[in-house]
């Protein structure tokens, strides 16, 4: 779709909120990979998060919507009883004219909009460890908050999505078909992840053996789908809340670690850059434990590191698969963005493999 063609369509799905209008912009905002994120304000200078769902991603925007509304209702009941702030400490959607979670346009696209929730701020990187911290405390209190929530109740936006033994079936069927020619640039990488075939099954083989428990969790906690308050820097509101559904907690453990205790960015180009900070390691597993509150059995605290590793190998896998595909799951902003991420995933893997026994000690 060209810029015009999604500015048109976004002008008439933003028609579907006339009664909050009229709306003086709608720029592009925030740093996601997935969804196409607006910030969108009103003549009466209120402000909210205005999102095209990313439709090839999420083949059924409408259970999104209905897993969301679930959710944020759970949450909501959960900060009421403990004398919270429910409207801020959850995602708030705003119902169309109409009454429905979302709009969808003439050509099929699905939209929706949030409470912008004011006063808040989103980070790449932390700005220091008690930051990191208080954004594992507020990963593991949410899943805390979600311990019974009905697992069964919730539609799985995307299949498989943390399986990595998948993950690694999609990358070898993208590799043998090799659309654009792209795999010779990327032999060493392939073979990276060849030698850990057996290592990408030790989650799942954990599940079959009884050992690692489903719950419902995040899926995707990078730093940035945290809102922390502008003032105290504490955080608010866990956002992003598309690929909730039953996962692992070790996983949402080491998604964190994978985005937020790496020293460099997740596309650092210089992997000289790129490493295992333990400090924030230590940091995180701090929080998540203090956040989860007794409630990870000993084998999953034991299987932390291993999903830290697992995360990043596998996120590594997924920007490899796009890249030999043509790039059409996450937004690139160059031409070898994929490449350069999936590397970087690499590079990090390679160095908690050497700091294996420490991540364990702590
Ligand atoms: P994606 O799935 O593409 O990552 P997100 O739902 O995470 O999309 O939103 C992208 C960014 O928009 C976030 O990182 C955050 O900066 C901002 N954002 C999302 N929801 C809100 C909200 N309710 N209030 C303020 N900012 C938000
Ligand atoms: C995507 O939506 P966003 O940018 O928070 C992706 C995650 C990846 C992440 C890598 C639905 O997250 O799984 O870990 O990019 N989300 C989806 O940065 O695929
Ligand atoms: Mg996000």
């Amino acid at each position: 779709m060209t810029r015009e063609e999604l500015c048109a369509k976004k002008r008439e799905a933003l028609a579907a909120y006339s009664r909050l209008g009229p709306f003086n912009s709608c720029e592009r905002y925030g740093n996601g990979h997935i969804n196409d994120t607006f910030l969108a304000v009103s003549e009466s200078g209120k402000r909210y998060i205005f999102q095209r769902i990313n439709h090839t991603v999420f083949p059924r925007p409408d259970q999104v919507m209905e897993n969301i509304a679930a959710v944020t209702g759970h949450i909501r009941g959960k900060v009421e009883a403990e004398g919270g702030d429910a409207e801020r400490s959850t995602l708030v959607v705003i119902p169309t004219d109409l009454g429905k979670r979302f709009y969808q346009d003439s050509i099929g696209s699905y939209w929706r909009m949030y409470a912008f929730t004011e006063r808040t701020k989103a980070f790449d990187r932390a700005e220091s460890l008690q930051m990191f911290t208080d954004c594992a405390e507020a990963f593991g209190r949410f899943q805390g908050w979600l311990s019974d929530f009905d697992a069964t109740t919730l539609f799985e936006p995307i299949v498989n999505f943390h399986n990595t033994p998948v993950r690694y079936e999609n990358l070898m069927r993208a590799i043998e078909k090799d659309p654009l020619g792209r795999v010779a640039e990327v032999e060493k990488e392939i073979a990276f992840v060849r030698a850990r075939a057996d290592f990408v099954k030790s989650l799942e083989n954990a599940r079959k053996q009884g050992v690692l428990p489903l719950r419902v969790t995040h899926n995707d906690t990078k730093l940035n789908n945290i809102l922390f308050d502008e003032k105290t820097e504490k955080p608010v509101c866990v956002i992003d809340l598309d690929t909730v559904m039953p996962g692992y907690s070790v996983n949402d453990f080491g998604d964190s670690i994978r985005f937020g205790a790496n020293t460099a960015a997740e596309d650092e180009t210089d992997l000289s850059k790129v490493s295992l900070d333990l400090a924030l390691y230590r940091a995180y597993a701090d929080g998540f434990l203090k956040g989860c509150d007794g409630k990870l059995t000993d084998a999953e605290v034991a299987l932390m590191p291993i999903g830290a590793r697992m995360m990043t190998l596998e996120c590594g896998m997924r920007f490899l698969t796009d890249y030999i595909e043509g790039d059409t799951y996450f937004r690139i902003a160059r031409p070898s963005h994929n490449l350069d991420r999936c590397r970087c995933q690499f590079a990090l893997v390679a160095d908690m493999e050497k700091k294996e026994n420490q991540m364990k000690l702590i």
